[in-house]
């Protein structure tokens, strides 16, 4: 997720290798400042970060580990506002209550489908979405569908006014003792007084507690401006980065809490429900220098596996029992966890090895699809038996699937063959050859010798 900054703070540390050498600290900083500018970091935050960055090395000498510290210590600083929360707080009496706002096509409907999706899945939280956008046809459509998939609940009528329906959502939420209520608003054009005052009738029916700014990361240092705009005509008390997945440079993200004087609560890395980052500074700079986020990992982890499902699937594998169900209901739990990609760069070490996996879309991906198909075509006895698939058995779902026999055998093996290694792997001894795997595959990437 932030691959260009990380680089370049790696890089910049690799500059500086021996105690007292001044030479090598202006070579480091001036590497620093070039590219933190060229990711699209705002040149005064740059300069604030690398004169403290250098006063506070020199402070305490000149060498790597000094020159880390400083750094991590400044990171730290400009991405935390002092008293502000760290990621979602809800209020003192529920519900809590959260407005969603921003320019046309910033990413307000979708976010607020994967806020919702968060507060359930990780917090378990009893939410509800109210569909305060009336202005184009199609957006209560959209949040139905939205909605429905991660099966939340929604009020909508698309023959009322917004502030009528926020007024509804919140008499159901209190009725019915939600958690949270999200507001999914019209997107604004930032000089549209219309639109402006319509959102101010809205603020106050709802009195939210949240007043989230969404903005694109692709639009760089305009989604900076935007949001002061916004911070100023309506108030804002976060900030959600989205589309954070694409060309952006990401130092947006860098200097945003400072310049807008608000905390970034939240960043949005592609178009699914779990792609949805909580931005948490100490974590996030973990991140930023290659000591990867396992706080955050761990967490996903425990919000997308439940124990007594783990334990009764580990189970089955041990006995040699895992079948085409458990395949699919497997694949169900890993998309929870979001993307690959984004699992990779929390883990320390891995970051490059994220940077080289890219979009990896498992889901999609044509394995996958080629065994769904073949799970589709067969029954629910031969789901439950792989063992049963006789080559009568396997013509008729070859055909079914469109597929030839060739492929399905070959599928077959593969999967049998995974099964036996899984049941290996989850007896005695199993864990420590997997370690082993793991350490081998993490050599290389971090930082040796990064304060932690
Ligand atoms: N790649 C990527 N696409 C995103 C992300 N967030 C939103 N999008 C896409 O951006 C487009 C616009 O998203 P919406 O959620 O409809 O935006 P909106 O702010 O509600 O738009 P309006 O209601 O028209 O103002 C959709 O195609 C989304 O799929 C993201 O984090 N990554
Ligand atoms: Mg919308």
């Amino acid at each position: 997720m932030f691959d260009t900054l990380t680089d370049s703070f790696k890089n910049a540390i690799g500059k500086i290798r021996f105690h007292d050498d001044e030479k090598a600290l202006k070579k480091a900083t001036a590497e620093l400042k070039k590219s933190l500018l060229k990711a699209d970091v705002h040149h005064k935050v740059v300069k604030d970060l690398i004169s403290s960055v250098e006063l506070e090395t020199k402070k305490n000498g000149v060498g790597k580990d000094n020159f880390l510290r400083a750094l991590q210590n400044k990171l730290t600083d400009i991405l935390t506002i002092e008293g502000a929360p760290k990621g979602f707080t809800f209020a003192s009496k529920p519900p809590t209550v959260v407005l969603m706002i921003g320019l046309q096509g910033s990413g307000k409907t979708t976010t607020t489908g994967k806020l919702a999706y968060f507060l359930k899945e990780q917090k378990k939280k009893k939410v509800l979405v109210v569909a305060a956008d009336l202005q184009r046809l199609a957006a209560v459509e959209q949040l139905r569908q939205i909605t429905s998939q991660i099966e939340v609940d929604l009020v909508a009528d698309e023959n009322a006014k917004p502030e009528e329906i926020v007024k509804r959502g919140l008499e159901k939420a209190e009725k019915e003792l939600y958690d949270v209520v999200l507001i999914d608003t019209a997107g604004r054009l930032a000089i549209d007084d219309e639109l402006m005052d319509e959102l101010a009738r809205v603020k106050e029916v709802a009195q939210p507690d949240e007043l989230f700014y969404v903005a694109d990361a692709m639009t760089g240092q305009d989604a900076v401006r935007t949001a002061q705009t916004f911070k100023e005509k309506i108030g804002i008390t976060g900030v959600i980065l989205t589309k954070f997945d694409g060309d952006s440079k990401g130092g947006v993200a860098l200097g945003l809490t400072q310049q807008v004087g608000v905390p970034l609560r939240f960043i949005g890395a592609g178009e699914k429900m779990p792609d949805l980052e909580q931005f948490i500074s100490d974590r996030i700079v973990s991140r930023l220098m290659g000591a990867g986020d396992v706080e955050s990992l761990a967490e996903k982890a425990a919000a997308a596996i439940d124990p007594k499902e783990a334990k009764r699937m580990t189970q089955k594998i041990k006995k040699g029992q895992f079948n085409f169900n458990d395949f699919l209901e497997q694949m169900e739990q890993m998309k929870k966890l979001g993307s690959m990609k984004s699992l990779l760069g929390m883990i320390p070490g891995m970051g490059n090895m994220a940077k080289q996996i890219g979009d990896l879309d498992m889901e999609n991906s044509e394995e996958v699809r080629t065994i769904k198909a073949m799970v589709a075509s067969m029954t629910p006895k031969e789901r439950e038996n792989p063992d049963l698939l006789n080559n009568t058995r396997k013509r008729r779902i070859a055909a079914g699937a469109g597929l030839d026999q060739v492929q399905v055998n070959r599928v077959l093996k593969q999967f049998k063959n995974a099964a036996k290694i899984a049941k290996k792997l989850s007896g005695k001894g199993g864990m420590k050859q997997m370690q082993d795997m793991m350490k081998q595959m993490q050599g290389g990437g971090g930082f040796p010798g990064m304060p932690r």
